[in-house]
């Protein structure tokens, strides 16, 4: 089974976690040891990406580690053609939709297209839509953000992202933002899609986590907690469980 059908499958009957780790923000060998945390905490997949990456070296590196401590899935969250690693096991095929720059709508995969046929990775298609406030992945994904409550506007992206044949569909409000995406818009759009709802950005507790999970997400992705809290195999075993509830 592919890794996309079996999330599929899994989010049927419960709401998934993800781990992303940065290849920017710690080195491989912390990234491999935050995996293997994530794994034991009960996290479905590990997401290997991020904005400010300034070499295919560093992706590989740090998914080779990840590789070797985890059993976890690892999927790659590229912002750009260069840091595609064939180390992983899949990876988002994602189209940022409302960057003003067509290189990450769809110029990037273009260039990015041949490695992944020559090395296989599977990939996984996917809508990306940053809402406010977008910090750096807005920035630098040159984004013409959502407004927080432009409902409206989200759901519009959402459909045209499933008419498009898009996989998953994954609402981002930017790594650290002070708020999720608030659970209204997380609402409206589960309620109007049939694909896969991931949410990110911004959320950095469980009653936060279980909020989104609440309001129909079906993968929350975080981050920065992965990086941040002191505890993290206690506090993220206890993310996982209030959000599979
Ligand atoms: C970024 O949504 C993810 O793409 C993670 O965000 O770092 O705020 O958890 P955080």
């Amino acid at each position: 089974m592919s890794i996309a059908d079996l999330i599929i499958k899994e989010s049927k009957k419960k709401t998934l976690h993800f781990s992303l780790l940065d290849p920017d923000k710690q080195s491989p060998k912390v990234a491999g040891e935050l995996a293997k945390i994530a794994e034991e905490a009960g996290s479905s997949a590990v997401m290997v990406g991020g904005s400010t990456l300034t070499s295919c070296k560093q992706v590989d590196d740090t998914v080779k580690i990840i590789k070797n401590n985890s059993k976890l899935p690892v999927i790659l969250f590229p912002s750009g053609a260069k840091f595609l690693s064939k180390y992983a096991d899949a990876m988002f095929f994602m189209s940022l939709l409302n960057s003003r720059n067509l290189g990450y709508v769809i110029r990037e995969h273009v260039k990015g297209a041949k490695f992944v046929k020559q090395v296989g990775l599977e990939t996984i298609s996917m809508g990306y839509l940053i809402v406010e406030p977008g910090m750096t992945a807005g920035k630098v994904g040159e984004v013409d953000l959502v407004k927080r409550d432009d409902i409206g506007t989200a759901v519009g992206y959402a459909l045209a992202s499933q008419y498009l044949g898009m996989k998953f569909f994954y609402l981002e409000a930017g790594s650290g933002a002070p708020d999720p995406v608030s659970d209204e818009m997380v609402s409206a759009v589960k309620q109007k899609i049939d694909i896969p709802l991931i949410v990110g950005g911004g959320i950095r507790n469980i009653k936060e986590a279980r909020k989104k999970a609440k309001a129909g997400a079906d993968i929350i992705v975080t981050g920065t907690t992965l990086e941040t809290e002191n505890n993290l195999s206690v506090s993220l075993r206890r993310l996982v469980e209030a959000i599979e509830e």
